[in-house]
């Protein structure tokens, strides 16, 4: 181990007297060598997965997993006295994404990096990732969230391009962060910067001039879309990305060999998202630049670009006004003037146009024509995309239509949360499922036995004690830890409804206040970030972080409930929330939730889902069976014909059931207003009396009976360790070595 070393050559002395930072330092710089000895660029081949998002959280221990060393450090570190989870606590967490999308992509360089793959990252470096969330008087505000520091996992190389914008140029400078792969090569994450930005632009909160895009261009991850300031900048941002990532493509493949006329046989894009989606103008005029004609680059780029949606909401689905392009990126613009009439001149139907009678670029239809492949990220929205969304496009494109359900890295996700699990596992199966993760179906011959099952509730129960020492010291929460764990983490939009779970505590608080107490006591912890302009999902917080205060000061409910908003949710948090979770919230308004994958991770660490039939639930249903998960709610296909009869009135379930009654009123009740803001809560109580375009209510009496069986199951507890064991053994199909696997199969053919 070179740790000694590389310790005496910083600072002179021993690993027992030096600080947990010097520590830390120390493993970033042993860590980043290791890394970089193991790098490989094989194949003709190669694979650009284009993010505007990469969520990779923390990074030492992962990396000393990937590398092998984990085991042998963490001993080192031991016998000087040391505690290797201290030590990671110095790290600061890169948050370079939002939610789902970006830890996808995380993921997905791991089991690229794992599966040997060629193929790179490539996005931008935010200075700052998501911004911090501090909750004051019940209230999100937002701080902003720096993660670099002097020394960090990036590595500035000498790559630079000048980018040009409508008026001015900028330089940009590519960082290289390495990422390892399991007992594997190491490939790169690509994230491009420019050197003028200026952190001291930073005004209140998170609040910042959005005109100076020299200087702010790379400030913030997608800042908000609240204001056209803000939407325009995020034009400017998308095509620094690609216009970087074009040219990077192109001279890495001249330098491999192409002659660009041959460009697909050297290159694939996967664009995550339509963030990416100007890489295709962009990479057409990058080719004509250099001399080839416009219809074969587009047949050049059409052969090399692959496109995943994420999601069927409308509103998340970009549409740039044309005059922003203009703007922004005048150049681009008669490359997607062209491609829009080679398409209407080939289809009437106005549905498939590039740009549309008001002047915006549909991002997403430029990606289905000019790309070879669009995919879907769980059976059930990849048929919906089919079918409903984008069934226009599917009747002139079937072929190029497939689906790739999403996964996760087990070794974060497991391995890496939850060692103790799985040391366990190993103990009964041996070590084969680190790196084919369908081998946990070996644990399926230990359903029946006890001493297994006891040992499984005993592992849990662990992590459950551990959770709440890590919420007491770091945020001042006191968990009951023999308590039932009953856990909703993820973004805060009013699709994946944490408003329904809020009802639902309303409702079990005046259960308990008419003496109908619970079997075991319940803590509902939820863990949410909400866009800074996204009003409502802020009054949804509000509404749980009053409850959390207004149940915590009553004395006849809080022996038997407990609200717990966790702050500032992130990828640091996940991990010590996923291993402690009896129970994992997966309520999404069936047919709005793409994929979700926390539900995966809860399913590997052994909670037990409650969920609707969206995303994939679905997958994970028919892999568990009745017995192992909690299904309830209206079908995705009810909710669409919902919407295309525009026949929900959310006032009739008001008015017609008493429990929600009881429980939206309660919103405004005397009791919260004395906690909480007038203006908030009456404005979420407006909104689900008289709106509620998220369906909350169809689904709210089902969802209360399906809590109550959920919790009386619970109380067998062999029964019950046998559904976590049962979940465990059906997660592999959700490791992202097969999803990556299949992609590769279907799609890039590395
Ligand atoms: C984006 C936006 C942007 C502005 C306004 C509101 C809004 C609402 C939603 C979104 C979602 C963007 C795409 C996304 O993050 N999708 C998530 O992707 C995950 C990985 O595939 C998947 O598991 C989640 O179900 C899906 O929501």
């Amino acid at each position: 181990m070179k740790l000694q070393e590389i310790v005496t050559n910083r600072y002179n002395k021993s690993i027992a007297d030096c600080t947990n930072e010097e520590i830390y330092f120390a493993l970033l710089e042993m860590t980043k060598g290791m890394a970089k000895a193991k790098e490989s660029n094989e194949g003709k081949r190669k694979l650009y997965y284009i993010s505007a998002e990469f969520l990779i959280g923390k990074l030492l221990s992962n990396n000393l997993i990937n590398l092998g060393i984990y085991d042998d450090v963490k001993k080192l570190l031991a016998e000087n006295g040391k505690n290797l989870c201290e030590i990671e606590e110095v790290e600061p967490e890169p948050s370079l994404g939002n939610g789902g999308l970006g830890r996808l992509a995380a993921c997905f360089l791991d089991s690229i990096a794992t599966l040997g793959l060629n193929g790179d990252g490539v996005g931008l470096n935010y200075h700052y990732g998501l911004f911090k969330q501090v909750f004051e008087n019940n209230l999100q505000h937002e701080t902003p969230n720096p993660w670099i520091e002097k020394e960090s996992w990036l590595t500035k190389t000498d790559v630079t391009y000048p980018i040009q914008f409508g008026g001015f140029t900028l330089q940009s400078r590519l960082y290289d962060i390495d990422v390892t792969g399991y007992d594997n090569r190491t490939t790169k994450l690509h994230l491009f910067d420019v050197e003028t930005v200026d952190e001291g632009l930073v005004g209140d909160g998170i609040d910042f001039d959005k005109e100076n895009i020299a200087k702010n261009l790379t400030l913030f991850l997608y800042p908000d879309d609240s204001d056209d300031a803000g939407r325009i900048l995020r034009v400017y941002q998308q095509y620094f990305m690609v216009s970087n990532a074009a040219r990077l493509i192109i001279d890495e493949a001249i330098a491999r060999g192409s002659n660009l006329h041959d460009l697909h046989e050297y290159a694939v894009i996967q664009i995550n998202d339509t963030h990416p989606s100007m890489v295709i103008p962009e990479l057409i005029r990058l080719l004509m630049e250099r001399g080839i004609l416009m219809d074969e680059a587009i047949e050049i780029v059409t052969k090399t670009c692959a496109y995943t949606n994420h999601t069927i909401l409308a509103e998340a689905l970009e549409k740039w006004p044309i005059s922003f392009l203009e703007k922004a990126v005048p150049q681009l613009l008669p490359i997607i003037y062209e491609l829009n009439s080679r398409v209407a001149k080939k289809f009437d139907d106005k549905s498939v146009a590039i740009i549309d009678d008001e002047n915006r670029v549909h991002m997403a239809h430029m990606d289905i024509h000019y790309g070879y492949s669009v995919n879907g990220v769980a059976y059930l929205h990849t048929e919906i995309l089919k079918d409903t969304e984008l069934n226009n496009f599917y009747k002139i494109y079937p072929e190029k239509f497939n689906n790739k359900t999403n996964g996760i890295t087990f070794r974060r996700w497991l391995l890496h949360c939850n060692p103790e699990l799985t040391q366990f596992f190993e103990s009964l199966i041996g070590p084969g499922f680190k790196k084919d993760a369908t081998e946990l179906e070996k644990l399926g011959q230990f359903v029946d036995d006890e001493a297994v099952l006891q040992k499984l509730l005993d592992v849990k129960a662990g992590k459950k004690a551990e959770l709440k020492n890590y919420l007491a010291k770091t945020q001042g929460i006191e968990l009951d830890e023999n308590s039932i764990y009953d856990i909703q983490i993820k973004r805060l939009h009013e699709y994946k409804r944490q408003q329904m779970n809020a009802l639902y505590v309303i409702h079990k608080y005046f259960e308990i206040k008419a003496g109908k107490k619970p079997a075991r006591p319940i803590t509902v912890l939820f863990g949410a970030k909400a866009a800074p302009a996204y009003i409502i999902a802020k009054d949804i917080i509000h509404l749980i972080l009053c409850l959390q205060e207004l149940i915590s000061k009553d004395p006849e409910v809080s022996p038997y409930l407990k609200v717990v908003m966790v702050e500032n949710y992130n990828v640091t948090l996940a991990e010590k929330l996923i291993p402690a979770a009896d129970i994992h919230e997966q309520i999404s308004l069936a047919s709005k939730e793409a994929s979700g994958t926390s539900n995966m991770k809860f399913m590997l660490n052994g909670a037990v889902a409650i969920g609707t039939m969206d995303g994939a639930n679905v997958e994970m249903h028919q892999f568990v069976g009745d017995d192992n998960i909690y299904i309830f709610g209206e079908s995705s296909e009810a909710v669409i014909e919902h919407y295309a009869k525009a026949d929900y009135v959310s006032k009739k379930y008001y008015e017609n059931d008493e429990n929600i009654k009881k429980a939206i009123d309660f919103i405004v009740s005397d009791e919260l207003m004395a906690i909480g803001c007038k203006e908030n809560l009456e404005r979420l109580y407006n909104e689900l009396l008289n709106k509620d375009w998220f369906m909350t209510l169809p689904d709210f009496e089902e969802y209360v009976a399906t809590k109550e069986r959920i919790y009386a199951d619970y109380e067998d507890r062999m029964a019950w360790a046998k559904k976590m064991l049962i979940n465990i053994s059906k997660a592999g199909f959700f490791s992202s070595d097969r999803t990556i696997a299949q992609y590769n199969e279907d799609i890039w053919h590395l």
